[in-house]
């Protein structure tokens, strides 16, 4: 038995990427990788049930600091036995540090080398977030995966800034480090940052690689800039991490950008999309999006995706679907995140199986020819 919260067990690797099939193991449960994790910001997937998201097969979720530490706050987390009671999510749950959220903030904040002051987005109140109080709440929270207290620079950025930046955000994951009380109990991921600098890249990867965490995330990227620029960076970022050692692209998870992640060599992805262009009245489908306000869905009594097997598409069609959304009715969001979800959870089985067989290009090709991605 390990000593550590989370450890990373390599199964296969491809033979022509760098895409690798592997497990996670956690203190509430395995994770099969490369794996998309639902996000549940405010302690919910927002308009599913935690039985809906483990049934379709969502071994971990993610939640975040940030929210959390505002509303309903960790202490009242941590009265109600943990996290992972408080939602009824007895799977994995990873924790975002909170780094990210107040950085979006914009002028409601304020960098120093002790944190980040900022004022709440609910009421205006003032707060403080440093590395140790990031710690402090997610260890209230009792999430298996605890990120780092970084700073997520913005794009473009100048060289000066993103090294100040950087070398910061290093400083802040050793205090990270230092205010952990139990790494059997919860892991502590570092981030890397660096924004589209490859020095800066290389010198954060080397200092938080050094000080040994139980996994690392490349942070800093899908900030605005363009594709190319973040497959560039990606290209010599992901070998600078350990090969034993999960690896995260934080915030990213359209297919396109997973695919491209997996073929390099990363195991975790999260994003908000599929649950909020749900919200939207978007589907993702196996030929690409569609949008059910469109009027030429009206009388169409198929289901969202004919290939799909997930609830709303074994009882609903089209048409019911967008009356649900034109009425305002919830129940259009609940079966859309429903479906939205279980595309990209059923989306990493089929890639998980392909790397088993050593055909993730092959995969990779006839997904992007059926969705309709050209580049
Ligand atoms: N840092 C943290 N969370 C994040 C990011 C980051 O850089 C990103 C960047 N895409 C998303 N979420 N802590
Ligand atoms: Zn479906």
């Amino acid at each position: 038995m390990s000593n550590l919260a989370v450890t990373y067990e390599l199964l296969h690797r491809d033979k022509k990427t760098g895409a690798r099939r592997g497990v996670v193991h956690t203190p509430h449960g395995d994770i099969q990788t490369p794996v998309f994790m639902p996000v549940g910001t405010q302690a919910a997937v927002k308009a599913m049930r935690p039985e809906q998201v483990r049934d379709m097969g969502a071994e971990i979720i993610l939640s975040n600091t940030y929210h959390l530490y505002l509303r309903p706050g960790h202490e009242l987390i941590r009265e109600a036995g943990g996290l992972h009671k408080f939602m009824n999510w007895n799977r994995a749950i990873l924790t975002d540090s909170g780094g990210f959220q107040v950085f979006s903030l914009g002028k409601l904040r304020k960098i120093t080398e002790e944190g980040v002051r900022f004022q709440s987005h609910i009421d205006g109140s003032r707060h403080i977030l440093t590395p140790e109080k990031a710690i402090e709440i997610q260890e209230a929270l009792g999430s298996d995966i605890m990120m780092a207290f970084d700073e997520c620079a913005p794009y473009p950025a100048d060289h000066s800034y993103i090294e100040d930046s950087m070398l910061r955000t290093c400083r802040w994951l050793k205090r990270c480090q230092d205010a952990q009380t139990s790494p059997e109990k919860q892991a502590l991921f570092g981030i890397m940052q660096g924004g589209m600098y490859e020095d800066l890249r290389r010198e954060s990867a080397a200092r938080i690689v050094d000080m040994d965490l139980q996994g690392y995330s490349i942070g800093g990227l899908s900030v605005g800039e363009p594709k190319a620029k973040m497959l560039e960076v990606l290209d010599y970022c992901v070998d600078l991490l350990p090969v034993e050692k999960p690896r995260y692209l934080m915030g990213v998870g359209t297919p396109d950008y997973i695919f491209e992640g997996v073929e390099r060599g990363l195991d975790m992805f999260d994003c908000v999309e599929p649950t909020r262009i749900a919200r939207h009245g978007v589907a993702m489908t196996s030929h690409g999006r569609i949008n059910l306000k469109n009027a030429k869905f009206a009388r169409d009594f198929t289901p969202l995706d004919e290939e799909c097997d997930c609830y709303a598409c074994r009882h609903y069609t089209k048409a019911y679907i967008r009356h649900t959304l034109k009425a305002g009715e919830l129940m259009s969001a609940m079966l859309l995140s429903e479906h939205n979800l279980h595309f990209l959870i059923h989306m990493m089985q089929e890639m998980r199986k392909a790397i088993e067989e050593d055909r993730f290009l092959e995969y990779k090709q006839e997904f992007y020819e059926k969705y309709g991605i050209n580049d």
